[in-house]
């Protein structure tokens, strides 16, 4: 991509729930934009959207929809990705992929801005946005692994709808409504759309988030365990996953239990979060204060809080992470590996 002052974006996916919250993103931190160029399946084109305070008539997601584009955000699913990602590199655009079609490709950049920038100038056309769970836990350990080093990690999530799409959202939203009503409901969406099966998630909590594995991990477990490897560049961390999904709109909190290389001062570790990038330390059991999905929300960084020494081993560290999956998690990180890929030029 030569040096200019504008850049012409695509966003792939401009009607779902990410791709809606990237419109926002690109127009609220004032993205370099030139020509904007909102897609999505055939279902949504001719459709109109508003950006910067301009409407913008959706076209469908083609190869040729990618000439003279600079950055394409891809966020319409891994399929889509895998199908389009390669037309807009050859059409010399550079690919920002919200999804998990080229995450553990050797080749692919896996970025966390805060935590690992300075492998987006290793891209060959495409730069992975990891998984929303994995981003915001990095976000918070990276000060910790990089001060005591990280043996082993073992972390239960509790996951917002909205992750898995607008339809979820909706899902949510009318099911616990018809549940208040008492009128019978229908699952049809969570805990995955393509499965066979369907759960209430209203006043509920389903401990599947994607398809299982042949090794009882749920993929998006996997996903947490390969990716944390993989951005702090560590082979030799431990991973645990448990993900749940709850009932809550926006915002993933987490539960994490860290064991560190290195001795810590839990002094040191407030300190050293209270000055990391993009972290926000809220942990005052005095005025009670800890970190919630509802305060996250609508929110740029990632929250910490509970921290405490485990009872039983001195190098355990318990913490509770939360952040909007959405913002963080998806959309703002990606906006912010496309703002440090114009600021390096
Ligand atoms: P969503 O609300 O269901 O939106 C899906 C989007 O994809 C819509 O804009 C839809 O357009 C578009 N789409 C569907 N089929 C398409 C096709 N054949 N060609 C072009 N566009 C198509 O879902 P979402 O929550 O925004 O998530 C979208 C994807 O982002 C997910 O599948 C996942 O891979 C990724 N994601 C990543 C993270 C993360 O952890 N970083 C978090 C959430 C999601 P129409 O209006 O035309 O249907
Ligand atoms: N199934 O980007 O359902 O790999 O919450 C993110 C979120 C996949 C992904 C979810 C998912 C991804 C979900």
């Amino acid at each position: 991509m030569e040096r200019k002052t504008l850049y012409n974006v695509a966003v792939v996916g401009a009607t779902g729930a990410v791709g809606q919250k990237m419109l926002e993103t690109l127009e609220k931190r004032n993205f370099p934009v030139g020509e904007f160029r909102p897609l999505a399946s055939a279902r949504s084109a001719g459709q109109q959207v508003t950006f910067k305070g301009k409407s913008y008539t959706i076209q469908e997601a083609v190869p040729e929809a990618f000439e003279g584009i600079d950055f394409a955000l891809f966020s319409a699913g891994g399929s889509i990705s895998e199908k389009l990602a390669s037309a807009a590199v050859e059409r010399g655009a550079v690919v920002i992929d919200n999804t998990s079609a080229f995450r553990m490709l050797p080749e692919v950049p896996l970025v966390v801005p805060e935590v690992n920038a300075h492998m987006i100038s290793q891209h060959r056309g495409i730069i992975a946005n990891p998984n929303c769970s994995t981003i915001q836990m990095m976000a918070a350990l990276k000060p910790i692994y990089d001060a005591y080093g990280i043996e082993r990690i073992i972390v239960s999530t509790y996951q917002a709808v909205s992750g898995a799409g607008q339809a979820a959202i909706e899902e949510l939203r009318e099911q616990s409504r018809q549940i208040l009503d008492g009128v019978p409901i229908e699952p049809k969406i969570l805990p995955v759309k393509s499965q066979p099966k369907h759960y209430q998630i209203a006043f509920n909590a389903i401990p599947q988030i994607d398809v299982f594995e042949e090794n009882g991990f749920s993929r998006e477990e996997m996903k947490m365990v390969n990716e944390t490897r993989k951005i702090l560049g560590d082979e030799s961390i431990h991973v645990t996953a448990t993900c749940v999904r709850i009932p809550v709109f926006y915002g993933h909190s987490e539960s994490v239990y860290v064991e560190t290389r290195k001795p810590f001062d839990l002094a040191e570790v407030r300190s050293l979060l209270e000055s990391a990038e993009g972290v926000k330390l809220v942990d005052d059991l005095q005025e009670q204060q800890y970190p919630m999905a509802s305060d996250a929300a609508d929110q740029y960084d990632t929250y910490v809080g509970r921290l405490r020494r485990d009872l039983f081993h001195p190098r355990g560290l318990n913490m509770w992470i939360v952040s909007d999956n959405i913002l963080k998690g998806a959309a703002l990180n990606a906006v912010q590996i496309a703002e440090l890929m114009v600021k390096s030029k």
